[in-house]
């Protein structure tokens, strides 16, 4: 089995909290890659883990973004897909997985030199889609997203063996600092926190709605965040936010009427491809954790 020559560096889920040092770079390509991220932007995500680019879409591409996005969160269909997964209180649609996948549109936005350009220059490789979704957090309500880091779930249930994972978040609606904009802890994926408690099977069904297994102490994010601070991501639709797969984020819930509505991509380096999850009992399904390695062109 291919688990038993992939060395586990960063252990969790076991009996306690862990800590250790990241053992990977931030940055894999060279410097002198050239790509869309200007040199002095690389030196910077390298440091804070995020790269928050302004108008990364201009309005009239986004405007088809959104329209995407309302046409999929109101088709029944996709309602009662897998890939949805809806509010516990108002039955409303939170997320949809694989979006690259049921849609043409975004499947364009993934393709995208502006997108896939710069995660292929941060991976030094090509790289293929680990995983996507829309987060939709309506207005009135929807929750938000506990602290996490993404590295550990993606390590411990879907096998990733290394930090060589990017995601970004493009607002398809305006982030204000009110609506539940995504919130990261700048310098934090330096570090991993291994979590403790095992993870119990079909562990993601539960976890997309609300977190349990992979949740850092009281104790880790009080530390953490007295390290790092805390910073929050605002922008208007078509900003985006590049950000390293450790780094600790999260969102507050939104009880503003404005919806706060991005699609997230993450892109994994194809020479950091899954293998048996490294502390978990059962793989999660490829619409979230993918097994298809075909790099993006
Ligand atoms: O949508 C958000 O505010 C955060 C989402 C997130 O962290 C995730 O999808 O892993
Ligand atoms: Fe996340």
């Amino acid at each position: 089995m291919t688990t038993a020559t992939v060395k586990d560096l960063y252990p969790t889920r076991g009996a306690t909290e862990v800590t250790v040092p990241r053992q990977d770079p931030v940055v894999w390509g060279s410097p002198r890659t050239p790509g869309p991220i200007a040199a002095a932007d690389l030196q910077a995500y390298e440091r804070d883990g995020f790269l928050a680019v302004d108008r990364l879409i201009g309005p009239a591409e986004v405007e088809i973004y959104r329209q995407e996005l309302d046409r999929l969160v109101t088709d029944p269909a996709i309602r009662f897909d897998e890939r949805s997964v809806v509010e516990p209180s108002s039955q409303e649609i939170r997320s949809v997985f694989e979006v690259h996948r049921i849609s043409e549109v975004f499947a364009g936005l993934v393709r995208d030199e502006r997108v896939v350009g710069r995660a292929r220059q941060i991976l030094g490789s090509d790289v293929y889609v680990h995983q996507s979704r829309i987060n939709v957090k309506p207005g009135f309500g929807a929750s938000g997203f506990y602290w996490h880091s993404d590295f550990e779930t993606w390590h411990a249930e879907d096998g990733l063996p290394n930090m060589r994972t990017v995601s970004v978040s493009i607002a398809l609606t305006e982030n204000h600092d009110t609506n539940g904009g995504l919130m990261i802890m700048p310098g934090s994926h330096k570090t991993f926190l291994g979590c403790a408690g095992a993870t119990p099977r079909d562990n993601y069904k539960k976890s997309l709605q609300m977190q349990d297994a992979g949740t850092p102490s009281d104790e880790a994010l009080t530390e953490l965040a007295g390290e790092y601070g805390i910073r929050l991501f605002t922008g208007e639709p078509g900003s985006a936010t590049w950000f390293d797969c450790n780094c600790m984020h999260g969102s507050g819930d939104n009880i503003t009427p404005f919806p706060r509505s991005n699609v997230f991509i993450v892109f994994n380096s194809v020479e950091n491809a899954a293998v048996e999850p490294f502390a978990a009992p059962v793989r999660r399904p490829e619409f979230i954790g993918a097994r298809d390695f075909t790099p993006v062109r």
